[in-house]
């Protein structure tokens, strides 16, 4: 018995601390801002059906724990009973169907007139981002992970995809994950919406150095961006605000 006490302990503070940041990102970008109303609305659905099943479970060894040899009626069906538990989560499914088909379609959205376009290419084991219309190419190597910067409030389309095996576009902060396959071109909006820095990865095994496979996000604000691409990637772009690695 007493060595169940840091085991509770652990868990308690691993699901206030450890949780408590990695279960509910604020979201970084517009995009992210959906999908994290999505996240809520499934903790929630999740956190009822739990609320309901445990409380089934509990409820009836309290109420009718045996106390005496006297047994309740017994019975083995109950039609409204089992068309209530039938039905209860079947809507529920088709309501979190909905609201997934609703948001998927805007955050897979194409805008018309993305006001900045880069390329990106996977490749064992870094990244290259070709900002679209200038001569900006930022490749980085395993040992000095590359670069990507966006500007804060304006839409950036990506164009991803690789050179060799899969690999997968991830920005924790973005809540958003996409895969770069060799000869298919997988196009996503990002509108960051917070200055700062966010660490991305690759978040498909894709070989020895896949480990190694990081890059940063810098978001700035449009001034700064500019200046930027004026001095052909070249500047030293001011410090972003708020860093969230
Ligand atoms: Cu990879």
């Amino acid at each position: 018995m007493r060595n169940t006490r840091p085991v509770l302990a652990t868990s308690l503070l691993l699901s206030t601390t450890g949780c408590g940041v990695y279960a509910l990102p604020a979201g970084a970008t517009t995009q992210a801002q959906v999908l994290r109303q999505d996240w809520i609305v499934f903790t929630l659905a999740g956190l009822f059906v739990a609320v309901v099943v445990f409380g089934l479970i509990l409820f009836p060894l309290f109420a009718w724990r045996r106390r005496s040899n006297d047994y309740p009626v017994q019975f083995s069906r109950n039609t409204k009973l089992e068309l209530i538990y039938t039905i209860i989560p079947l809507l529920m499914v088709i309501a979190l169907f909905a609201v997934t088909y609703r948001d998927e379609i805007i955050v897979e959205h194409l805008g018309a007139h993305p006001a900045n376009t880069v390329d990106v290419l996977a490749f064992q084991w870094s990244w290259r981002f070709h900002y679209v219309g200038t001569a900006i190419n930022i490749e980085g190597t395993p040992n000095a992970p590359p670069q990507l910067i966006l500007p804060v409030d304006e839409t950036t389309r990506i164009n991803l995809t690789s050179s060799d095996v899969n690999h997968e576009f991830w920005v924790p902060a973005f809540l958003f994950k996409r895969d770069a396959i060799a000869g298919v071109k997988n196009s996503f909006d990002l509108r960051p919406i917070h200055i700062g820095v966010y660490l991305g990865r690759c978040a498909e095994f894709c070989g020895f150095d896949h480990a190694l496979m990081t890059f940063t996000v810098r978001v700035v604000s449009q001034t700064d961006y500019v200046r930027w691409l004026r001095a052909g990637g070249s500047s030293i772009v001011p410090s972003a605000e708020g860093s969230t690695l």
